[in-house]
């Protein structure tokens, strides 16, 4: 479902807001992915067996894969261009079952409206989730 005018104002309205405490989100959404879908673990476990939301390189990583979510806002409407190369890596050698980006979107879609209860109302959630939807697919661009 492509992004509409409305969605893209609605998401760069919420970024703005958001994107101060972007790297915390990230740790806690990539935490609760890897506590609350364990199969996503096995991408990790170069960090060691305690991959939980307090490990530092889990809280690192969160705030790396923020950067590169605020990255795509900035390039709303060429999501596919902006994340190629990141597509190219997860999918030639990361290797991520691209599945998996829908599960740390659900988990970064949750953080976001723990964060932020008042400006995360139903109309930003419908923009967000289509944007977050999006993006996957745009990562998953290189799979082929
Ligand atoms: Ni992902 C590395 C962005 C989803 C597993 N990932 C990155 C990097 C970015 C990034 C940026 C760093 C690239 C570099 O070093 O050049 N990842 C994103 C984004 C999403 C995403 C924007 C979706 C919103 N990645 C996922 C998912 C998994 C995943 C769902 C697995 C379940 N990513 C990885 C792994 C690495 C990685 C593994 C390498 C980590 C490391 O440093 O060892």
């Amino acid at each position: 479902m492509s992004l509409s005018a409305k969605d893209k104002t609605v998401v760069k309205n919420f970024w703005a807001k958001a994107e101060g405490k972007a790297g915390e989100l990230g740790g806690e959404a990539l935490g609760r992915m890897l506590v609350a879908y364990p199969q996503t673990k096995t991408y990790f476990s170069h960090w060691g067996s305690d991959l939980n939301p307090q490990n530092a390189q889990v809280k690192k990583h969160g705030a790396v894969i923020m950067g590169a979510v605020g990255k795509a806002v900035k390039n709303i409407d060429d999501l596919t261009g902006a994340l190629s190369a990141l597509s190219e890596l997860h999918a030639f050698k990361l290797r991520v079952d691209p599945a998996n980006f829908k599960i740390l979107a659900h988990n970064i879609i949750l953080v976001m409206a723990m964060y932020f209860p008042a400006d995360f109302t139903p109309e930003v959630h419908v923009s967000v989730d289509k944007f977050l939807q999006n993006l996957a697919f745009a990562l998953s661009e290189r799979y082929r």
